[in-house]
């Protein structure tokens, strides 16, 4: 039989502390995407990642398991220092978690939160025990380790000073970017809309959801909760979505019909890498 391994700690040491690649402020880590990043190098500085982007801390029992879910097409250059940089961080945070790529497939309008709710039941298919999603744009790099990937008892909103920004919330119910919930908040807002196609606007009827159902987004402090951005341009067949400001108008009517209980797709493929875990995705086209 298993040893009984202690509960892993609420902040688990050696965060914050200076390896050789850290700038002079504590706590920060040096994060820079110029140096090509060929993925056997990740695997070869990841040797405790099991197939599929699984990580299970070997020295204590962790609280929760999370599945980190990543909105994907076309991004394998961000993908590659997404994994460069974040593995070590959330093993160094002693998180039991997956990663899970969703991958749209096809050519037509992109759609980041129909692909988070495919994230969220794909995962618990895989692995019903679950119980902490956390939603990640492909191109952000936390700066400071110390910014736990975890659930608490309110959603939680992780990439509140980014670069691009100026390092400040750009404004109050700002929840894009990286984002957390546990199982049942997540159900209690019916999950993420399916009906933003394009650039803009779901993270908002996500902020509104919350707010609709009473809940309080919670954030890290400032000076720990920053990010960055890998430079890019706005990518084809993501145009900004022109339904946008009129659709976040309506959240309390919408939230209700459209959500995690009437995403309607199609996996076409699981493919469990030696990092992450890719599912390509067919989730139709905007009417
Ligand atoms: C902002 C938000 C993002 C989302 C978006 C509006 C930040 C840092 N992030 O991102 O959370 O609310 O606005 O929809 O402010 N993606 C692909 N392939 C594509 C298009 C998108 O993989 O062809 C994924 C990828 O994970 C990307 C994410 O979708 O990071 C968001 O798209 P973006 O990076 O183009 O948008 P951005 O930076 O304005
Ligand atoms: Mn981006």
């Amino acid at each position: 039989t298993a040893p009984v391994l202690p509960p892993c700690p609420d902040s688990p040491p050696g965060l914050g502390l200076i390896p050789a690649t850290v700038l002079p402020a504590v706590g920060r880590l040096l994060i820079e995407f110029t140096s090509p990043m060929p993925l056997e190098r990740v695997q070869r500085e990841n040797p405790g990642v099991l197939l599929g982007g699984r990580y299970t801390p070997p020295d204590c029992t962790p609280a929760q398991t999370v599945a980190v879910i990543i909105p994907f097409r076309h991004r394998e250059h961000h993908l590659r220092y997404w994994l460069h940089y974040l593995h070590p961080i959330l093993r160094r945070q002693r998180l039991r978690y997956g990663i899970y790529v969703i991958n749209q497939h096809g050519e037509d309008t992109f759609n980041r939160a129909k692909l988070l709710n495919v994230g969220f039941l794909e995962a618990l298919k895989e692995d019903a025990t679950y119980n902490c999603f956390i939603f990640s744009d492909v191109d952000l790099v936390p700066m400071d380790d110390r910014n736990l990937y975890r659930c608490g008892d309110q959603p939680r909103h992780f990439a509140i000073a980014m670069d691009k920004f100026g390092f400040r919330l750009p404004y109050a119910g700002y929840f894009g970017g990286v984002s957390g919930l546990n199982k049942s908040q997540f159900l209690r807002i019916n999950g993420f809309p399916n009906e933003y196609w394009g650039w803009g606007g779901e993270d908002d009827d996500i902020f509104n959801r919350i707010s609709l159902a009473g809940m309080k987004i919670s954030r890290p402090d400032i000076r720990i909760g920053r990010y960055r951005m890998i430079k890019h341009d706005r990518d084809k067949h993501n145009e900004p979505n022109p339904q946008r400001f009129t659709k976040i108008q309506n959240t309390k009517l919408t939230m209700k019909r459209d959500g995690i209980g009437s995403v309607r797709y199609q996996v076409l493929e699981v493919s469990r890498q030696p990092l992450f875990t890719n599912i390509t995705v067919d989730i139709g086209r905007p009417p």
